[in-house]
């Protein structure tokens, strides 16, 4: 891009700057779906006269809350932004006009807004308007901030992560299906941040059917200043429409979507839940069809999978799964005891190898964190 500036001009003082305004984005972590987190830090003479970051759709954007701070300051000082300004009327007006507005003198963005109602023009404003405008500093860090808006504005598809529990010999189940409880506390404490950090979760019916999720956010450290929990949307693949009125995840705050065929469409009337037909094959709800309604109709980000070895797997089959989570304990359930994940290979050229990107220890348990190789 026209605006791409040698990471070598950068100064140890624009990395920590940035660095700020990647810390400041991740106050919103929870909150700011369906919306990307952002943060912005405005510095003068070496002092920081602004910070802001998006709190929630609907109001204010970063670079706007760090003005409100920075007041007259902002004159003739510099935005660091990990997102590039807006440019556009959503339901807020342009960033980029408030800058300029702002008189500030140099804009230097993280990343450039991949959606499309924006995409470089917000740069090319402050250009215009005869601000210093940069833009790559520490980007892959931003990027990692947003995966899953990023990835649904660049392909139409949310970031979808799977998340599983096993034990150090594999086995996510008893052959019986009883898997309560594998992990201890502090791993079920990480699983609530995962479905925080999410805009939906998915799960099979034979998982509600066998343990009878919640599959709520629960944790009150992950409450807004009001106290309020934003609840992920909750979707559970039932193309047999097998789901019972007592079903806890039915009972629960927020939304639930039961996923049935065109054929049961009409099989559960009278559950006090929403429901979506969606077409199907031998092997269950298409799953393609419906990421793509998920991103497209219900603006969803991040997309959190949490279910048993056989949906699992015809996500991982399928190829629609971007990261996979892996608590393991430290526990040993035995060779009748059901495995990670379904996959029918037979031979060693078929081996799905992943790659490892993080390694945690959480209370007794360990979290590994892995993404695919081909995307
Ligand atoms: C945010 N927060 O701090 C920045 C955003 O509908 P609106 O007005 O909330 O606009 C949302 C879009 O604005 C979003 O998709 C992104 O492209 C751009 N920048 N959005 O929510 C922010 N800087
Ligand atoms: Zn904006």
């Amino acid at each position: 891009s026209d605006f791409v500036t040698g990471g070598s001009s950068w100064s140890a003082n624009d990395y920590q700057c940035m660095a700020e305004a990647i810390r400041l984005a991740r106050c919103g972590v929870y909150s700011t779906d369906p919306n990307p987190r952002v943060g912005c830090l405005i510095v003068k003479n070496n002092t920081v006269v602004g910070r802001g970051y998006h709190i929630r759709a609907g109001e204010g954007h970063a670079e706007v809350n760090a003005l409100r701070e920075a007041g007259d300051e902002a004159r003739g000082a510099t935005a660091y932004v990990t997102l590039e300004p807006c440019s556009h009327f959503g339901r807020t007006p342009p960033c980029a006009q408030a800058l300029i507005d702002a008189g500030l003198a140099r804009v230097v963005s993280a990343m450039q807004d991949p959606n499309p109602s924006v995409a470089g023009r917000g740069l090319g404003m402050l250009k215009a308007a005869g601000i210093s405008t940069e833009v790559g500093l520490l980007e892959t860090q931003s990027r990692a901030l947003n995966p899953g808006f990023i990835k649904r504005m660049e392909t139409g598809k949310p970031f979808v992560r799977v998340k599983l529990a096993m034990s150090l010999d594999g086995r996510t189940a008893m052959s019986s299906g009883e898997s309560q409880w594998i992990t201890g506390a502090a791993a079920r404490s990480d699983v609530q941040r995962l479905r925080a950090c999410s805009s939906a979760i998915i799960t099979g019916i034979e998982s509600v059917l066998l343990d009878d999720p919640a599959l709520t956010v629960r944790d009150v450290n992950l409450a807004d200043e009001n106290g309020f929990i934003r609840q992920p949307l909750r979707v559970v693949l039932d193309s047999h429409a097998r789901l019972p009125r007592s079903a806890s995840i039915i009972q629960q705050s927020g939304r639930t979507v039961q996923v049935v065929t065109q054929e049961e469409a009409t099989a559960s009337a009278g559950l006090e839940c929403e429901q979506l037909v969606m077409p199907a094959s031998a092997q269950g709800i298409d799953l393609p069809t419906l990421l793509n309604y998920l991103a497209k109709q219900e603006q969803c980000n991040e997309v959190l999978v949490e279910t048993g070895a056989r949906l699992a797997g015809a996500f991982i089959q399928a190829q629609l799964v971007d990261e996979l989570v892996v608590y393991m304990a430290p526990t040993l359930l035995g060779s009748q005891a059901r495995p990670l994940v379904d996959l029918p290979l037979s031979e060693m050229r078929e081996q799905q190898r992943l790659i490892l990107t993080d390694v945690r220890h959480l209370g007794e348990d360990v979290r590994l964190t892995y993404h695919f190789n081909d995307r």
